[in-house]
């Protein structure tokens, strides 16, 4: 059974992090399967509410149970049914070390990256990583979620797919989290971008605008577009996001807007190979290391 899907024979390792908050829980564990053992992270998500199926909790729920009242104020627990009550698991199998420790909560520490240390310490440890991205190619390849893509520019130079995000189930718009992946191979993240990119970049925020509306009638005043720096994945993508929905990785150090990027290219076309760029990075990320060495943190 544990061939058909990887669920089936997850054993629990430890939990890597767990947020009463976001009701999310990250796990690691052991998959065995045709007598092989390999790690994965399972992440599993209670799934947002929908407006439309609320009158179906209250009005039908056979028997709520109060738990306090006082006053004007009363608590109780309700007992959703089972379509309400959707648990999302997201799995990665097998999973690298580097899956398992994305998700572990560790300490923090800021690094401001001059234009010379990217040049000397990020981009050769960034080359000599082969953390895969195959599921990028297998998107532009339509090897895999052809099914979900939402618009496509084929162009191969300034073209791009945008599809929903698996962070993002599709029920309703409050979480909307869309990518948009560039066909274009080779630009690795903000830092490779220069003016010969804004045609791409401005396709990508017109065009993902344009198609958000139309197939979920989202406005482009309601959606955080951004890029990550760093990102996790080293092929050019960015998060369309719904403004309200406070995604994991929208901080101020790692979320650059397309807009604010795009108008920085006009200006300079060097602009991202030349500043400094501030990000964190985890106690036990290897790059950390790698800064420290260089006696630059
Ligand atoms: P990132 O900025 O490189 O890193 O974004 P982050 O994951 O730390 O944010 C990559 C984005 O791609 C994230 O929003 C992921 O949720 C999303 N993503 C990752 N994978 C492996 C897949 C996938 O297989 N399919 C889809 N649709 N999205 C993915």
């Amino acid at each position: 059974a544990a061939a058909e899907h990887p669920l089936s024979g997850f054993q629990l390792q430890s939990v890597l992090r767990e947020s009463a908050r976001d009701k999310t829980i990250f796990l690691h564990g052991k998959v065995s399967c045709k007598e092989q053992s390999a790690d994965a992270v399972v992440i599993l998500e209670r799934a947002p509410f929908q407006a439309d199926a609320v009158s179906r909790l209250l009005g039908n729920n056979p028997e709520p149970k109060l738990q306090l009242k006082n006053d004007i104020y009363s608590v109780y627990h309700l007992n959703p049914p089972p379509e309400l009550n959707e648990v999302k698991a997201t799995v990665i199998h097998p999973a690298t070390e580097k899956h398992i420790k994305k998700y572990m909560r560790q300490e923090l520490y800021l690094i401001q990256e001059t234009g010379e240390d990217y040049r000397n310490i990020t981009l050769p440890f960034i080359e000599s990583q082969s953390f895969s991205i195959q599921w990028v190619y297998n998107i532009l390849e339509k090897k895999a979620e052809e099914d979900r893509i939402v618009h496509e520019n084929p162009d191969q130079e300034v073209g791009f797919i945008l599809l929903p995000d698996f962070k993002w189930n599709q029920k309703q718009v409050d979480d909307l989290y869309l990518i948009a992946i560039c066909h274009k191979r080779g630009i690795k993240s903000l830092r490779d971008l220069n003016g010969d990119h804004l045609p791409l970049l401005k396709n990508v925020l017109q065009e993902g605008q344009e198609a958000i509306l139309k197939q979920y009638g989202v406005q482009g005043n309601h959606l955080r577009i951004y890029l990550h720096y760093q990102p996790s994945y080293y092929h050019l993508h960015v998060h369309f996001v719904a403004l309200g929905h406070e995604a994991p990785g929208i901080t101020v150090e790692r979320a650059h807007l397309l807009s604010d990027v795009i108008q920085n290219l006009e200006m300079d076309s060097q602009y991202y190979s030349k500043r400094t760029l501030t990000y964190t990075l985890r106690s036990d990320e290897p790059l950390l290391q790698k800064f420290k060495e260089a006696g630059r943190c």
